[in-house]
């Protein structure tokens, strides 16, 4: 029996869902469960907060898991990844007040930055070469700047009316993301045997929807 933890409740859930069903694995699920087990496969399915997915993977606690790139880098745990999945395609870019000039991310230098994603904005900006004081906030990043809390903010974009809504434009995307299936590096023999065939269901559905 192998363990994948996907995404209780959010932008993940339904497609994750989908993938492990389009898999032609089957079972029941209800919103007040935890986990529930196939019934074709011995795959066993828990249901978490995402950003927790790639800590119980790297501990083993789960053996696979689903979750964004963005989640996955963060959390410091990038080598866990062993497929892309296609789906919850996103970017995480800077972002300032549409009012304000800008040139390049030079102009940054020094600057106030909110963000729910220090670790992959502070190595960008090391990059970059430029120093800012980046202020973590788990979320509601957008607002900062029309309130005075920050200069620029670094979140996730997809369709950018978000930004648009709060007076932002987008100036420098940091990082692209999209989810991936993600699993843990010391599996049993007979584990990884599961996760290829895993592998091989999910890569065979996404050819099919091509
Ligand atoms: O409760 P839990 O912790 O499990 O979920 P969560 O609230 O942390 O995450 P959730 O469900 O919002 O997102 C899960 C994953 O979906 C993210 O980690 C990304 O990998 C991916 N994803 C894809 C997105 C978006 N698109 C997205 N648009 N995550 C967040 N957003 C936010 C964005 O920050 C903005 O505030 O949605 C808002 C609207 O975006 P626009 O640009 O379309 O307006
Ligand atoms: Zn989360």
């Amino acid at each position: 029996m192998i363990r994948l933890a996907i995404q209780k409740s959010g932008r993940l859930s339904e497609d994750s869902l989908n993938l492990i069903r389009e898999c032609g694995i089957s079972f029941l699920s209800s919103s007040y469960k935890l986990k529930t087990e196939a019934t074709n496969f011995p795959l066993e399915i828990l249901f978490l907060r995402d950003d927790d997915i790639p800590g119980y993977v790297q501990d083993g606690v789960a053996d696979l898991g689903i979750v964004g790139q963005n989640v996955l880098v963060e959390a410091g745990f990038p080598d866990l990844e062993v497929e892309k999945l296609g789906f919850s395609k996103c970017r995480l870019s800077l972002a300032i007040l549409r009012s304000e000039g800008y040139n390049s991310v030079a102009d940054l230098q020094g600057k106030n930055i909110a963000t729910s994603y220090p670790q992959i904005l502070g190595r960008y900006l090391a990059g970059e070469g430029v120093q800012a004081n980046l202020h973590t906030i788990s979320g509601s990043v957008e607002i900062a700047p029309s309130i005075g809390l920050a200069d620029a903010i670094c979140d996730i974009v997809s369709s950018g009316s978000t930004l648009l809504g709060n007076g932002l434009r987008e100036v420098e995307t940091v990082f692209r993301s999209e989810a991936v299936l993600i699993a843990n590096q010391n599996l049993s023999a007979e584990k990884q045997e599961l996760l290829e065939q895993l592998q091989f269901r999910m890569q065979s559905v996404r050819r099919a929807r091509r």
